[in-house]
């Protein structure tokens, strides 16, 4: 166990996926210190402070992988395709979306002039969604267990959607950022959804994707839904801070 950082190295598959992200989270924050120090708004500054957030946590988040400090042996319970045996959790993914993902709702809310009860809201629900999401990972005495886990973790997930498709568009269109909300809220939506599909068909869910193959599904979701996400995010900042600071939120950055 002391030497489960050994174990991902040698599985290639399991080991590229993290230290491409590692790699890839780090040049994503150097190009976002890099363009945004120009900008200058308090609002338009907080937006880009909570992208940089996003890698740094995921920077954290895959250190913790590739210590093996995050991941451990888990012996599946009756009923899983994997019963009895010993399959890799990687746990700790699930722990630090509950620090990424609030970061990624705090920009897509600032963007759309959303108030701070909306915010706060979709966050809290967001934090419920990845730590109930842990709590099924790590549940090992009942498959059904698992998956109720599973299903209330996505009825919280749901209510993170009904921010992002119902209130943010409205009040985005409202504050003219309407296009570029619409573009980010697509790439969230459908990469978020992608996660729980990978942990339904993962080596945690149904075992048909081994341990490399739903460790790869989860790093290419994060290079889109992170990475790819802040870089547009940011750059239409840049461009366009106007659109983001004209009064229309009441989220204020201002001190
Ligand atoms: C789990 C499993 C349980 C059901 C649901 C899930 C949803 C996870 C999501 C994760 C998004 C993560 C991101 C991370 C970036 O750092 C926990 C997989 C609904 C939506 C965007």
């Amino acid at each position: 166990m002391e030497n489960i950082y050994l174990t991902v190295l040698d599985n290639t598959a399991l080991a590229s996926s993290i230290y491409v992200n590692i790699a890839l989270a780090g040049i994503t924050l150097m190009l976002i210190a890099l363009w945004s120090r120009s900008i200058q708004n308090s609002r338009a500054r907080l937006i880009t402070y909570a992208t940089m957030m996003i890698s740094v946590v995921s920077i954290s988040s895959y250190m913790g992988l590739a210590s093996g400090l995050t991941i451990d042996t888990l012996v599946m319970p009756e009923g899983h395709a994997l019963a009895g045996q010993e399959t890799l959790s990687l746990w700790g993914r699930y722990l630090t979306w509950t620090l990424s993902t609030p970061f990624i709702l705090l920009a897509l809310g600032l963007m759309a002039g959303s108030t701070s009860d909306k915010i706060f809201s979709a966050i809290v629900l967001d934090v419920f969604m990845c730590l109930t999401g842990l709590a099924a990972a790590l549940t090992t005495s009942s498959y059904a267990m698992r998956w109720f886990w599973y299903l209330l973790s996505s009825a919280f997930f749901v209510g993170v959607l009904y921010y992002l498709l119902v209130e943010w568009p409205k009040e985005a269109k409202a504050k003219g950022t309407g296009n570029i909300f619409n573009t980010l809220k697509l790439l969230t939506v459908f990469m978020w959804i992608g996660y729980p599909v990978i942990w339904a068909l993962g080596n945690e869910g149904l075992a048909i994707l081994n341990v490399g193959v739903t460790s790869w599904g989860y790093s290419i979701l994060d290079i889109i839904a992170k990475y790819a996400f802040t870089i547009i995010l940011v750059l239409y900042v840049k461009k366009e801070t106007e659109a983001i600071t004209n009064p229309a939120g009441t989220v204020s950055a201002t001190a």
